[in-house]
């Protein structure tokens, strides 16, 4: 089975290329866009902008793979309100490009499309754990262009009967994810307390809203799953099922840190929009392929922060060789 990754230099990229390739036994290709770094030797890695039509067609032609895993996004929310455009742009576009190319190969290849449980947006307290059958209201920008990619998906399912699946991702965190998310961002301050680094005091938005978390390894499994089980045409929810809120993911990451800390709101990271609540029904996902999350949010939290530690030592003992 040869499997594509597109847009694999991200946070979930190196994970799934990872797990197709060892657990699964898959050949991995694998895309960035050229000024990315992907360092990996379970994949070949090939440059590509998925705004570039005619260079995604070019490369589907060459590799001719079995099945597409499209992870290529703008994917951070808040910076989808500041750069509205850039989002839609290669959101929309760049997902349309790919089921156009894909559904002009002699034999279309299997695509897993990922959303997100951004989705759907304002939902009452009540209507949780949301089902896929909820209607959607999508309250930023990420999510408007997530549920236009998926619609996208829908049409070339059904007028041209390619296999696509869409999956709607809830929060996921572990290791390596950027900062500009909540885990990270946290475990990063808590990190660079505990080494001296910043003053005993974590910087936070909005600590009541309750999401859903996974830990990505667990995530790249369902995707892997849903490519082998899922049902062309549907749309499956990913996450834990289980919403908890940022202030109990604090509260975990302080018994966790051998630092103390205090905690201060930043009106930068307040967003113009946040609900309440956003939590799966993961029903259909386990009916259909087994799935179940298998790291605990503790687990996933203490080796973010590990991590954290590792990269600020790192970090230090480079500073330090050059002073030398
Ligand atoms: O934005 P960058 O420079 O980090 O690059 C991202 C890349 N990407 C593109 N790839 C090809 N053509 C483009 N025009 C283009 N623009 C951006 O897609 C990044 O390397 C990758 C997406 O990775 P992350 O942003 O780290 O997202 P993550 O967490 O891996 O999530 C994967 C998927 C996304 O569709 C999310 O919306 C969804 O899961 O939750």
């Amino acid at each position: 089975m040869k499997a594509l990754i597109i847009g694999a230099a991200g946070f979930v990229g190196q994970y799934l290329i990872r797990h197709l390739a060892r657990d699964c036994g898959y050949t991995v290709c694998a895309t960035k866009l050229p000024q990315e770094e992907l360092s990996t030797e379970d994949a070949a890695v090939y440059d590509l902008d998925i705004l570039d039509a005619d260079a995604v067609l070019r490369l589907f032609d060459t590799l001719k793979p079995d099945c597409i895993f499209h992870l290529a996004a703008q994917s951070s929310v808040a910076l989808s309100w500041k750069k509205p455009d850039l989002t839609v742009n290669i959101n929309i576009n760049g997902t349309l490009h790919v089921l156009e190319a894909a559904r002009q190969m002699q034999t279309p290849p299997r695509i897993l499309l990922i959303g997100s449980g951004e989705e759907y947006g304002y939902v009452k307290p009540e209507d949780c754990p949301l089902q896929e059958e909820t209607p959607l209201h999508p309250a930023n920008i990420y999510a408007v262009t997530k549920a236009c990619a998926e619609n996208l998906a829908a049409v070339y399912a059904r007028a041209y009967g390619l296999w696509v699946v869409c999956v709607r991702a809830f929060n996921h965190v572990g290791p390596k994810q950027l900062p500009q998310f909540v885990v990270a961002d946290f475990c990063k301050q808590a990190a660079e307390i505990e080494c001296g680094l910043h003053e005993p005091v974590i910087r936070t938005g909005n600590l009541a809203p309750k999401r859903d978390f996974t830990d990505v390894r667990d995530i790249v499994r369902a995707y892997a799953m849903l490519m082998q089980n899922g049902r062309s045409g549907e749309i499956y929810n990913v996450g834990s099922g289980h919403a908890k809120a940022i202030s109990e993911l604090l509260d975990e990451i302080r018994r966790l840190s051998t630092a103390d800390f205090a905690i201060e709101t930043d009106p930068e990271k307040l967003r113009p929009t946040d609900l309440p609540v956003i939590e799966a029904d993961i029903s259909k996902l386990q009916r259909d392929t087994g799935w179940t999350p298998t790291y605990s949010l503790t687990q996933t939290l203490s080796d973010t922060l590990e991590d954290w530690r590792g990269i600020l030592k790192a970090d230090a003992e480079s500073t330090a060789k050059k002073e030398c």
